[in-house]
């Protein structure tokens, strides 16, 4: 595969609601993605770094910087070139490896140069990935509302919609009320989860473990990205099961919080883990140590969309992920939407991807394009 450049290109993107966590509150996504130019296809990748480093040490503006300065130039010279002509994407990883961390950009390069590798292959991302199931089951994530009666209306849509899980975001002060009128409403069929993004500490685990008696299907991410043994020690401490987004940043960070026991579930999220090829190296661990896996999601585009649909249908991934349809962050899909049927999304089986952008939609939504030749 010879690879003749790499387009950066910046949208914006307005949701059709806030989105609002316990680090913020977000109504617009400001979205860097990626177009990798072969001799044989082009493919696409998206990077899901938020605008600002709330979430993750990333942000798209300094993903964009690394990009140009250090990433592309690495895959661009004659050590790049040659290692992606032998071995395509399966070469990136290793030729990004000597740049610490920056991960949402190395998945995003990775992802658009495995999108044009496929595509001139004529195969499905699931097909390349393994998936087994031809559609996955839909979960949905509610953010924060300023009252329990609205966040109510909101989830029964979301159920009424056919979404089959619904995880909630906490905060300290948000989190035991929200959790009790949601099992009180729609009783104790409807599978349930938390997210807190961090938002407490170990001395929180008293209050937390009051969470025990609703039957949520996980806890996530509690406490700090860097408090592993913080986990374990509240894994002792409540009977929700743990499960970490934000800590899991590698297959190796993986396998330490799982030998430590600081997680008996894991969100994968491609972009926050270095790519696609990495996410399934921490499916394929989970499963081999008996843990539960998940897709997660960035409020992607369906670019970005499809892929983690195509992940979520590999074997391992056993738990709903918050992989939803288009519709619940935006009114306009640059793809053709990506569809809820029956509380599922059906996995893309086109080349690639198996979705591209409509070109008049994403020009619509574009603010920036810059063309790297190699
Ligand atoms: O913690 O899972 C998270 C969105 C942005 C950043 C972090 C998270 C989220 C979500 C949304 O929960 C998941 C989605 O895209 O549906
Ligand atoms: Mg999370």
């Amino acid at each position: 595969m010879k690879l003749r450049g790499i387009e950066l290109r910046r949208v914006s993107m307005p949701l059709v609601s806030p989105f609002r966590t316990s680090f913020g509150t977000q109504t617009e996504r400001d979205i860097l993605l990626l177009k990798a130019v072969t001799d044989d296809a082009e493919g696409w990748g998206e990077c899901v770094a938020l605008a600002d480093p709330l979430y993750s040490s990333e942000y798209v503006e300094s993903q964009a910087d690394v990009l140009r300065r250090f990433l592309i130039p690495k895959l661009a010279s004659p050590e790049g070139q040659a290692a992606i002509a032998r071995s395509g994407a399966a070469a990136v990883a290793g030729l990004l490896h000597p740049f610490k961390g920056q991960r949402m950009a190395k998945a995003a390069v990775e992802m658009a140069i495995l999108d044009a590798e496929l595509r001139a292959l004529g195969r499905s991302f699931g097909r390349e990935l393994g998936a087994v199931d031809d559609r996955v089951p839909s979960g949905v994530s509610v953010g924060i509302h300023d009252s329990v009666p609205q966040l109510l209306t909101v989830v029964e849509g979301y159920l009424d919609a056919g979404y089959v899980r619904i995880k909630l975001k906490i905060e300290p002060g948000w989190d035991l009320a929200p959790v009790a009128a949601v099992r009180e409403r729609f009783g104790g069929d409807v599978l349930l989860q938390v997210d807190a993004n961090t938002a407490y500490t170990l001395r929180d685990a008293r209050h937390l473990a009051k969470l025990d008696e609703f039957e949520l299907l996980l806890i996530e991410q509690p406490l700090e990205e860097e408090d592993v043994l913080g986990h374990a020690a509240l894994a002792r401490q409540m009977a929700t099961p743990i499960c970490l987004d934000e800590s899991i940043v590698s297959a190796q960070t993986a396998a330490a919080a799982i030998a430590l026991g600081a997680c008996q579930i894991i969100n994968i999220k491609p972009g926050r883990v270095g790519g696609y090829l990495e996410a399934r190296k921490i499916h394929d661990l989970a499963a081999a140590n008996g843990l539960a896996v998940w897709c997660g999601g960035m409020l992607e585009t369906g670019i970005g969309r499809a892929a983690n649909v195509a992940l979520a249908a590999l074997p391992g991934f056993t738990l709903p992920g918050d992989v939803s349809a288009s519709d619940r962050f935006y009114h306009t899909d640059i793809t053709e939407p990506i569809v809820l049927e029956d509380g599922h999304i059906a996995v893309p089986t086109g080349p690639g991807l198996g979705v591209t952008p409509i070109p008049e939609v994403l020009d619509a939504v574009t603010t920036s394009t810059e063309w790297i030749v190699f």
